[in-house]
């Protein structure tokens, strides 16, 4: 940066400030480490940058006038909600000079319309404040995920986050029916009319949906309850192979219209995470667990055994028989992510590959990681219905990116995704080209400079 660069960027951000502080009120206006730090760090402790504030408007307008403001100061913002995101686009880079725009004061939730099943979010209301409203009046949500607690609707959206009921619900994409955003240039964008049928003229909301706050600021969504239904059976399968895992989750799916969960956990993540849990394991401790969770009006128990015994695992699986057996079986997928962290900074790679290339690419990913770092730990579990895998490797330092091309490439090779369900982020934007075309990118970058010529929205993100 020139010397006159560096004083006309001090200038407009000394202007910037009072000018932000007027629109949202100098209490939502944060400077100074101890208020930003947690802020400026994802919840991995991967990414970690600095930040010139924390902004925290109160409503959709507030947004657009902040964003308003920091385009016309040139000042670049990186919108963040819970910021449990996992591939750094939540985070500000080091620069200081970007502006955190957090969400989480967007968090009025509207009254269930009866007549659609559908409910009115602000973009900072959690994932669980969202499932007990929905619970609250007979719906669910149709979506969960780990960070439930944490996670806001915002991120979901933006993300367009999957979790342990997209098998059967869908991803965000499936759960948000309406969109209100602020576009770069500070206007807003409403699509909240909840039509099931709305042809005219592009769909807006299916672009934001997924953006990762590089494209628009999300405000509100409208989202699509499903109905809540109480009577759950779970299993958890004891598999002798990778390979086995994959082959089962097409029966199964093919079986239990009653399908709700269906996830892939492998030794050593199991290990890791009983350790970490301080639990002991309720089966023998074999290559691969694989946990199915049914849910219905009626007790769905029967069909859940039916299905295991017309697959031939029956005999290899447990099934909970009350409240605390399921909870103890769910506990021990959901730890996985906490065990990991536990055991320091890793490096995550959410990927997705198709059903049929599944066993393929399981039974080569230990010999690709083994190769890329020697002795590095492998803990590989997720969504298996959704071809989901999240690759952790514990041992290689995080900038190493040997792992990340190694892995990455072996998925390209399965016709899989860089990225399932959390996102490119900064982390990942490096890697498009593999799986995206030259003309492809091209399109993406030719949206982004529509609606963001300046590129103020999240920079670096999705599009390196
Ligand atoms: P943030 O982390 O704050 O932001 C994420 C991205 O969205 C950033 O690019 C940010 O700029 C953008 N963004 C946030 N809010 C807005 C907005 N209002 N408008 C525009 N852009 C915005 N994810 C899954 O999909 N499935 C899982 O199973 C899952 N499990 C998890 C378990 C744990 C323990 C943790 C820590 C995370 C998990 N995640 C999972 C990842 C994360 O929870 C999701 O990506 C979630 O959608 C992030 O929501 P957030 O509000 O925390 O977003
Ligand atoms: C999951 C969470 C984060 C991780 O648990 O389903 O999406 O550890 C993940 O990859
Ligand atoms: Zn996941």
């Amino acid at each position: 940066m020139t010397e006159t660069s560096t004083i006309d960027s001090a200038r407009r951000t000394g202007e910037l400030l009072p000018r932000l502080s007027r629109i949202v009120g100098t209490g939502h206006v944060l400077t100074g480490g101890d208020l930003t730090r947690s802020y400026e760090s994802d919840w991995t402790g991967r990414w970690s940058g600095r930040c010139l504030a924390v902004v925290r408007p109160a409503n959709t307008a507030e947004v657009a006038a902040v964003v308003a403001e920091c385009g016309d100061h040139r000042v670049a913002l990186v919108p963040q909600g819970g910021n449990t995101g996992l591939v750094g686009g939540s985070t500000p880079d080091g620069s200081g000079s970007q502006i955190v725009l957090s969400l989480t004061r967007l968090n009025g939730i509207g009254a269930v319309e009866r007549e659609s099943g559908q409910i009115p979010v602000g973009a900072g209301v959690s994932l669980t404040a969202l499932q007990q409203a929905a619970r609250a009046a007979g719906y669910d949500a149709g979506l969960d995920l780990g960070a439930r607690d944490t996670a806001t609707v915002g991120g979901l959206a933006a993300c367009d986050a999957g979790g342990l009921k997209a098998v059967r619900y869908g991803t965000a994409r499936a759960r948000i029916v309406g969109v209100e955003a602020v576009l770069a240039d500070g206007s807003t964008v409403s699509r909240m009319a909840g039509l099931l049928k709305d042809n005219a003229g592009y769909n807006l909301p299916a672009l934001l949906i997924g953006s990762e706050g590089t494209l628009a600021v999300i405000t509100e969504v409208l989202w699509k309850l499903v109905p809540r239904l109480d009577a759950r059976a779970t299993a958890l399968i004891a598999i002798d192979s990778v390979q086995q895992a994959a082959q089962i989750a097409g029966p199964l799916m093919a079986s239990l219209p009653s399908l709700e969960v269906l996830e892939l956990m492998t030794e050593t993540g199991i290990r890791v995470t009983l350790d970490y849990l301080d639990q002991a394991p309720p089966m023998a401790v074999t290559p691969a667990w694989v946990l199915v969770q049914c849910a219905a009006r009626t007790d769905p128990q029967d069909e859940l055994i039916e299905a295991l015994d017309g697959i031939g695992v029956a005999g290899q699986a447990i099934v909970a028989v009350d409240a605390a057996g399921t909870e103890r079986l769910m506990r021990i997928r959901e730890g996985h992510p906490e065990a990991v962290n536990h055991g320091g900074v890793s490096t995550k790679l959410d990927v997705g590959v198709p059903l049929r290339a599944l066993g393929r690419f399981l039974e080569a990913l230990p010999t690709v990681v083994e190769r890329a770092a020697p002795g590095a730990r492998l803990v590989a579990y997720g969504h298996l219905g959704d071809g989901n895998v999240h690759v952790n490797v514990l041992g290689p330092d995080p900038d190493d990116t040997t792992v990340d091309e190694s892995v990455l490439e072996l998925v390209a090779g399965c016709g899989g995704t860089i990225s399932a369900e959390h996102g490119v982020g900064r982390h990942k934007a490096a890697y498009l080209a593999l799986i995206r075309s030259a003309a492809d990118r091209a399109a993406m970058r030719a949206v982004k400079h529509a609606l963001d010529p300046d590129e103020i929205l999240n920079p670096g993100t999705v599009l390196a």
